[in-house]
C-alpha cells in the first residue's frame, strides 16, 4: 500500500491526464472525490504529528470573533493595538507574536473580539511555523481578515489558496443542498434546477464521500468543486476582507488590485498613521451581518433604549439566552414593536426571528 502522499500524486496525475468531457465527467468526479478524501486524511495525520494545536484553543468572547491572518511583520499587532484595547508587542521582526493575542473592539454597541496570531509563512498549510494552529483558530472565526503590506501584495493570493486547501470557503454561501440520510434505498437526487453535471456523476461523488442511502435535494446548479464541498463534512463558510497595510510607504493602484482579486472587499490602510481605520471598522461591522435590537424592560415604554447586538438569523429565544440563561429560563413569549411586528405590541412566540430595529419585551 502506497503512502497517502503517493496516492495523492497518482490521482492528481490521473486527473491531469484525463481530458474533461461528458463521457469522462463521471470518472473525474470519482477521482476528485477520492482526492478530497485523501487530502483531509493527510491533514489529520500531519496535525496529529504536530500535536494538533494544543494551546491554541481560544476562548470566544464578545458578540463575534475576527481573526487577522497574514505574513509576519505586515502590521497585524500594530493594527490590533489600534483597533482594540489589547497591548500586543510590536517589534520590527518576524514572529514577535508567539501565541494568540485577543483584543476587544467596541463598535456600534457590539463587542468584537479580534485575534492576532503568528504570521502564516510559506508552507503553513503543511504545518510549517504555526500554520496548523492558526488555521484551526481561523475555522472558528466569524470573519477572517487577510492582511499584507505594500511590499507583499502576492501574499493575498497565496493566503486565499491556503484557506481554500484547508476547507475554509470565503465569501460564498454553503452549497444549497439538503442531504436526508436514509437506511436503505440508495441515493435519490431531487432537483428543479438544470444541472450541468450528470446525475450519475453526482451519485458517484456522494457515494465516494461516504453517503450510501439518502434523498439529496439540490437547489443550485453545482459545479464539481461545490458538489464535493456539499458532501464534505469539514468545510466552513466565512466572510473575508483583504487589507493592504503601510500605504504610507508606497502608493498603489487600488483599482487594479481590486480587479485582480475579483469582487472581494479590499482596503488599503496605514495602521501606524491611522489611515482608513474608521472605514475598516465599518467594514468589519458590515461583514459580520449583525442586527441591532432593543430590549424593552417591563416598566419601560417601547423605544430604542437598551440596544443589543446579535448575529442575523437568530430567534428571540437565542436573544433571551444571550441576555442570560437564567433570564431565558422562565420566558415563554414576547411582545414586539417596530421592525418585524405586524402592529405595535404584537405577541409572538420565541421562535420568531429577530430583525434589525426590532423592539422586544420578554414575557
Ligand atoms: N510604515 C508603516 N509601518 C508599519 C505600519 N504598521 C506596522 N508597521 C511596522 O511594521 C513592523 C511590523 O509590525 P507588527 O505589527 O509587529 O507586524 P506583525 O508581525 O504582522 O504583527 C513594525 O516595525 C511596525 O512599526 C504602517 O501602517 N506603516
Ligand atoms: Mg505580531
Amino acid at each position: 500500500m502506497s503512502s497517502i502522499e503517493e496516492q495523492i500524486l497518482n490521482i492528481e496525475k490521473e486527473i491531469r491526464e484525463t481530458p474533461y468531457h461528458k463521457a469522462t465527467e463521471h470518472y473525474i468526479g470519482k477521482l476528485r472525490a477520492k482526492l478530497s478524501k485523501l487530502k483531509s486524511k493527510q491533514s489529520v495525520s500531519t496535525s496529529k504529528k504536530k500535536g494538533g494545536g494544543v494551546g491554541y484553543a481560544v476562548k470566544k468572547q464578545g458578540d463575534a470573533t475576527v481573526i487577522l491572518i497574514g505574513p509576519p511583520s505586515v502590521g497585524k499587532s500594530t493594527l490590533l493595538n489600534r483597533l482594540t484595547n489589547a497591548k500586543s508587542k510590536v517589534a520590527p521582526y518576524a514572529f514577535t507574536t508567539l501565541t494568540v493575542i485577543p483584543g476587544m473592539m467596541d463598535y456600534k454597541d457590539a463587542k468584537i473580539q479580534i485575534l492576532d496570531v503568528p504570521g502564516l509563512i510559506e508552507g503553513a498549510e503543511e504545518g510549517k511555523g504555526r500554520g496548523r494552529e492558526v488555521l484551526s483558530v481561523t475555522r472558528g472565526a466569524d470573519l477572517v481578515i487577510v492582511i499584507t503590506d505594500v511590499e507583499r501584495i502576492g501574499a493575498i493570493s497565496r493566503l486565499k489558496n491556503i484557506l481554500y486547501k484547508n476547507g475554509i470557503r470565503i465569501n460564498q454561501s454553503p452549497p444549497d443542498v439538503v442531504i436526508d440520510k436514509k437506511l436503505t434505498g440508495g441515493i435519490i437526487i431531487k432537483t428543479n434546477i438544470k444541472q450541468d453535471l450528470e446525475k450519475e456523476t453526482i451519485k458517484t461523488v456522494a457515494r465516494e464521500l461516504g453517503i450510501k442511502n439518502a434523498e439529496i435535494s439540490i437547489k443550485e446548479n453545482l459545479d464539481m468543486e461545490r458538489l464535493i464541498d456539499a458532501f464534505s463534512m469539514n468545510r466552513v463558510y466565512v466572510n473575508c476582507i483583504f487589507i493592504v497595510n503601510k500605504i504610507d510607504e508606497k502608493s498603489l493602484n487600488i483599482n487594479k488590485l481590486r480587479k485582480s482579486h475579483g469582487k472581494e472587499k479590499l482596503l488599503v490602510i496605514s495602521a501606524e498613521f491611522d489611515k482608513n481605520l474608521g472605514k475598516l471598522k465599518e467594514t468589519i461591522w458590515k461583514e459580520l451581518n449583525f442586527v441591532r435590537v432593543y430590549l424593552v424592560r417591563p416598566d419601560e415604554e417601547p423605544g430604542e433604549n437598551n440596544p443589543i447586538v446579535i448575529k442575523n438569523k437568530k430567534t428571540l429565544r437565542d436573544l433571551a439566552e444571550i441576555i442570560g440563561t437564567e433570564f431565558a429560563d422562565d420566558k415563554e413569549t414576547a411582545k414586539i414593536w417596530g421592525q418585524g411586528s405586524k402592529f405595535p405590541g404584537q405577541q409572538v412566540s420565541l421562535s420568531t426571528m429577530v430583525v434589525e430595529g426590532m423592539q422586544v419585551r420578554f414575557m
